[in-house]
């Protein structure tokens, strides 16, 4: 039984970045009710009532996953670690996106899977063999016939995006070698309930897998994990190692420890969640709290990066230009735009000193560390950060 634990409340698509503010603009932009549940059957978190993902995975895809240097660096040791790890003879990635990940591959050996036709069209371009649908049946079944069974099938935050979970895993156990090997990484739900990051809740977030969720729909479908890592990228994620139930690969000691960690966590159980949406609540309170008051005092407040997560935030919390005079992202196709939802500017980067900017919301939290790197001189000139990652925080 799904369980409602959380209403974020009305929500745009995150990835529809607006043009302009146009009255025809504004009256076709999509709203839906974002509400959490938990199904007590199967431990798994999911968005109640997911939208259809044609209206999400459109030729103006805006994220770029190649557009952070801490990602970049990401990828190429995990295509390194599965090199050395599989030596694979064929392999496949489910969400190439811009290509951050095939990169690092020879172009003969892989094959990207990507439904935004705007990112196909990209690796393609590159010299990459690519399919530009969506991950089912049908297209697993299209791929066998003409490339054969596959070794290694890899995906980063894709799997999560996907509704049918069940069709995911049969399509992966038709395309897959007897002894090949699924590798899929996306945002833990153990780390969101540690850092109250809420902001992992948004419309292509259908799900948000733990170890215990996975484990039960993979066994579904004679499917077995065989290895897992918790990891620091996006705030933490999960990255799982899926083979066929019969092959030869043994299970990993991690399995038993994070299955013990998620117990003692109670990652099961209903109340876990209850309690979390009272301190995702005490959160907004305390953010629109600061952000009124900074106001008051005349203080300047922009975000740092229009990331998918912050749309949660402003929308959920209310936030609007009045609070956030702008939003700062590299991505190009961002810049120029208005935030779904709250429309605030989004502007390219700038002398965030000269722009006399005296807080930046850290709407791309995930890389503080890179984005203080970057921007030394406005610290060394008194501007702070302000986070929600734990706690509402200034830094
Ligand atoms: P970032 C996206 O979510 C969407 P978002 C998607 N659904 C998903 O699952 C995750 O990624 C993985 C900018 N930036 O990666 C670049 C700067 O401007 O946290 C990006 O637009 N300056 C697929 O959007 C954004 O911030 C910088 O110095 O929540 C970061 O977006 C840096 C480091 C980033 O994902």
């Amino acid at each position: 039984m799904k369980k409602v634990f959380l209403n974020l409340l009305k929500q745009p698509i995150t990835n529809s970045y607006l043009p302009n503010l146009k009255n025809t603009t504004l009256k076709n932009e999509f709203f839906y009710n974002l509400s959490m549940a938990f199904d007590t059957s199967n431990y798994l978190v999911s968005i109640k009532k997911p939208i259809n993902p044609k209206k999400q995975y459109t030729d103006k895809y805006a994220h770029r996953a190649s557009q952070s240097k801490t990602m970049n660096i990401a990828f190429r040791k995990i295509a390194n670690k599965l090199k050395k790890k599989f030596k694979p003879r064929l392999l496949m990635e489910i969400g190439s996106n811009d290509g951050v990940f095939i990169k690092n591959y020879n172009k003969k050996n892989i094959i990207a899977v990507e439904p935004c036709k705007n990112l196909a069209k990209i690796t393609r371009k590159n010299g990459y063999l690519t399919f530009d649908n969506f991950w089912d049946l049908k297209l697993s079944k299209k791929i066998v016939k003409k490339k054969g069974k596959i070794d290694l099938v890899y995906s980063a935050n894709t799997i999560s995006h996907i509704p049918n979970l069940n069709e995911v895993f049969k399509s992966i156990s038709y395309c897959l070698e007897k002894n090949g090997v699924f590798v899929f990484e996306d945002p833990y739900i153990g780390s969101v309930i540690k850092n109250n990051s809420y902001d992992q809740f948004y419309d292509e977030h259908v799900h948000l897998f733990s170890f215990i969720s996975i484990s039960n729909i993979v066994k579904k479908n004679n499917l077995k994990i065989i290895d897992v890592e918790i990891l620091k990228t996006h705030g933490g994620s999960i990255r799982f190692y899926v083979a066929k139930a019969g092959s030869r690969h043994k299970v990993s000691s991690r399995v038993k420890k994070i299955f013990k960690y998620e117990i003692k966590n109670k990652l099961n159980k209903f109340s876990t969640y209850k309690s979390f949406s009272k301190r995702v609540a005490k959160s907004k309170k305390k953010l629109v709290f600061l952000l009124k008051k900074l106001k008051r005092n005349n203080k300047k407040v922009i975000s740092y990066g229009a990331t998918y997560k912050s749309a949660t935030i402003f929308n959920y919390c209310n936030i609007g230009p009045e609070l956030i005079t702008f939003v700062t992202d590299s991505t190009i196709n961002k810049q120029g735009k208005f935030t779904p939802g709250k429309h605030i500017p989004i502007k390219p980067p700038c002398d965030l000193v000269k722009e006399k900017i005296d807080y930046a919301f850290l709407g791309a939290w995930n890389f503080a560390k890179e984005i203080k790197d970057k921007e030394k001189k406005f610290i060394k000139k008194g501007g702070k950060f302000i986070t929600h990652v734990p706690n509402i925080n200034i830094i």
